[in-house]
């Protein structure tokens, strides 16, 4: 949105995310080490190093600081381990996304280096509080408001739930097989169908038109090569592969909706957040669901 409606990004929003970019794979790559039974005799300083780093990166990150080039060394020696390479291939935890920014350690810790709009929608941000993002779309004003969705940031919802016009739900396509990180008994997928089922049917949103974003599905064919769909949900008997799984998931979600009867506005849809255009087109049913919902809701419709 920021890219199509507000001409990008600011100088601030970038230096913000170069640091969070090296943090993600720093932080990334200790806790694969920290998973990893043993690495080379070899390996050792440069492995401990990087914790200390990810224990101090204040201290660490600055690319004038004395250590940095040291830790630029270190996390791309790091990144190519044969450890850390057959750990990624093998490993339930990392999401495909990692593959990605592992394999740019070396770009992203140039000095110098800038994040291209690609690198910043690679990004990954939790979410604490309420944060509102006003857009102008074709003369009208849509407010946005993002919440977290860590179970300790769920307590803001209520709040956020006040006077909207729509919920948009967005669930990942490609965290089944992976465990909350709040919660190491707890399938991703799982706990997101739940939570819709909730958030769907919460009494304070009732008649609020609502639209399930199903999204990474761009993850979704890497994934299923990872981890086929059955050996998470062993009810699915069709082929691994991504149309057939989406149509099981996507009906997965949408059954915890018809559980309980409600007749408000509702759409799902496919999404890719890192691809603009496809983002794009999605928005524009999005809004077209709206402008509807809105002319009915005042007799017009
Ligand atoms: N490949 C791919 N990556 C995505 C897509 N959508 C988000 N990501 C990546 O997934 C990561 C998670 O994004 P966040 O914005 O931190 O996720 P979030 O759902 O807002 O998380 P909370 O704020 O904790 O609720 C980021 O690195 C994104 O770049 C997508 O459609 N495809
Ligand atoms: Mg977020």
């Amino acid at each position: 949105m920021k890219l199509n409606y507000r001409g990008g990004f600011s100088m601030n929003e970038t230096s913000e995310v170069k640091q969070k970019l090296r943090s993600n794979i720093l932080q990334r790559l200790v806790k694969s080490l920290n998973d990893t039974e043993s690495v080379s005799e070899e390996s050792q300083q440069a492995v401990e190093l990087l914790r200390k780093a990810a224990s101090q990166e204040y201290e660490f990150m600055s690319e004038t600081g004395e250590h940095y080039d040291q830790l630029a060394k270190a996390v791309i020696l790091a990144c190519n381990l044969k450890e850390i390479q057959d750990y990624r291939a093998e490993n339930y935890f990392l999401s495909p996304w990692d593959f990605d920014l592992f394999d740019s350690a070396a770009r992203i810790f140039a000095k110098g280096y800038e994040p291209s709009h690609q690198d910043i929608l690679m990004c990954r941000s939790p979410t604490t509080g309420l944060h509102e993002y006003s857009f102008i779309v074709d003369n009208i004003e849509l407010v946005f408001i993002d919440v977290g969705g860590q179970r300790k940031e769920r307590a803001t919802w209520a709040k956020a739930m006040e006077n909207i016009g729509a919920v948009i739900y967005v669930a990942s396509l490609a965290e089944y097989g992976q465990i909350l990180e709040e919660d190491n008994l707890k399938d991703r997928m799982v706990e997101s169908m739940e939570l819709f089922q909730r958030v769907f049917h919460s009494p304070k949103l009732a008649n609020i038109p609502t639209v399930l974003l199903l999204n990474k599905f761009d993850l979704l064919q890497q994934k299923l090569e990872m981890t086929p769909l059955s050996s998470v949900f062993s009810e699915y008997s069709g082929p691994n592969e991504v149309e057939s799984a989406y149509e099981f998931i996507s009906k997965k979600f949408i059954e915890r909706m018809a559980l309980k009867p409600s007749n408000k506005d509702f759409v799902c849809q496919r999404v890719s957040a890192i691809d603009q255009g496809n983002f794009m087109k999605v928005f524009a049913v999005i809004k077209a669901m709206l402008i509807s919902s809105s002319l009915r809701e005042s007799g017009l419709g």
